[in-house]
């Protein structure tokens, strides 16, 4: 594993707090479904976190919680390795040398940092800014080629590419670009039926929650807000819940069509969708639990994945080290 390899995979996810349905039909999926194509790296990156979470009891629950939640959405440990950033303190020496080569004004213009000077205007700290170049490093170090993400994270990995494309450019050939890779819910919208589904924003759907609090969050989605009476043809072309019924079940042209011609309501249309999420996610929420009640498990298969990263990680330091001229 210490060499560098096309087809290695790399994708980082904050423990801040619940898995919503954008993590996963968004990324969690295609991490799943990559593992068996790609070596794949995940990485439960607690360093972000850090930027937006301060409370030190918090930040350790939820990195444990995320672990659980990936092994029970699908993550295997004997086909990936899962680890957390932290662990691998590398990347904070990486980003750091990697920030020498990106311009300030790279960082100034990324979308995430400008939507989170406006969320969080009392704790605009340096982190906030240099989260991409962070970023960068978490991918690069072990010179993933693809990375799958939502596409809210497109501009940042096209901001790894800069850096790398510079690292490159100054040092000397070292590392390859990255490539984004989508699912097909490439940005899944919130309960608001308006913006991206974000904790942030508070229109989730947290796919492992009790079966209760995932049907009253399908149901408090919006629909067409167009349709106003029962008998109004809906618009299932601007409708979240009937474009999200067509990731739980075969049948959603014939959803659509129901409420395209008035024959089924929206408030129907959310039961549904809510009995086939709760039923879909259940096997996920026993696992989950079952997980959570061995941490000291959760915590080995953790201090496993980063024991296994050791080598490529001191490769990669040891080459960038020598060319930039440390001793
Ligand atoms: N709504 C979404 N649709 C598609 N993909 C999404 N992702 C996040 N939201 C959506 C993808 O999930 C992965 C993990 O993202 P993250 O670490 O940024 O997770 P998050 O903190 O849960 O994302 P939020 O909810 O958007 O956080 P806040 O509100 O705190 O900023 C990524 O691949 C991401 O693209």
């Amino acid at each position: 594993m210490t060499t560098a390899t096309s087809t290695r995979i790399f994708s980082g996810i904050q423990p801040s707090g619940i898995v919503h349905l954008g993590n996963d039909l968004g990324a969690i999926q295609n991490y799943v479904k990559l593992q068996d194509e790609y070596e794949a790296i995940y990485c439960i990156v607690d360093y972000h976190a850090l930027t937006s979470t301060h409370d030190p009891n918090l930040l350790r629950e939820r990195t444990r919680d995320m672990a659980a939640s990936l092994l029970a959405l699908g993550l295997d440990p004997e086909r990936c390795t899962l680890f957390v950033q932290s662990h691998r303190p590398e990347h904070t020496e990486l980003a750091w040398l990697l920030a020498t080569v990106t311009p300030v004004s790279w960082l100034e213009r990324t979308p995430t940092y400008k939507e989170k000077r406006e969320t969080q205007p009392d704790d605009v700290n340096h982190g906030l800014l240099t989260y991409p170049v962070l970023q960068a490093a978490d991918i690069v170090m072990y010179k993933a080629t693809v990375v799958p993400v939502g596409r809210d994270q497109a501009a940042h990995l096209e901001l790894s590419r800069e850096i790398v494309r510079a690292f490159n450019h100054r040092y000397g050939n070292t590392f390859p670009e990255p490539k984004a890779v989508f699912t097909e819910a490439p940005t899944v919208l919130g309960t608001d039926g308006v913006r991206k589904m974000s904790k942030s924003v508070g229109n989730t759907i947290d796919v492992l929650a009790p079966p209760q609090v995932i049907r009253e969050e399908v149901v408090s989605m919006v629909t067409d807000t167009q349709r106003i009476k029962r008998t109004d043809p809906g618009r299932p072309e601007v409708c979240n819940v009937c474009q999200l019924h067509r990731f739980f079940g075969e049948d959603y042209l014939e959803i659509q069509d129901g409420e395209r011609t008035a024959r089924t309501g929206c408030v129907d249309t959310k039961r549904l969708l809510a009995d086939r999420i709760v039923a879909h996610y259940a096997p996920a929420r026993e696992r989950y639990l079952e997980l959570m009640a061995k941490p000291a498990l959760v915590d080995e298969i953790l201090a496993a994945g980063a024991a296994r990263l050791a080598p490529i990680a001191a490769a990669t330091m040891a080459e960038v080290r020598e060319k930039m001229g440390l001793r």
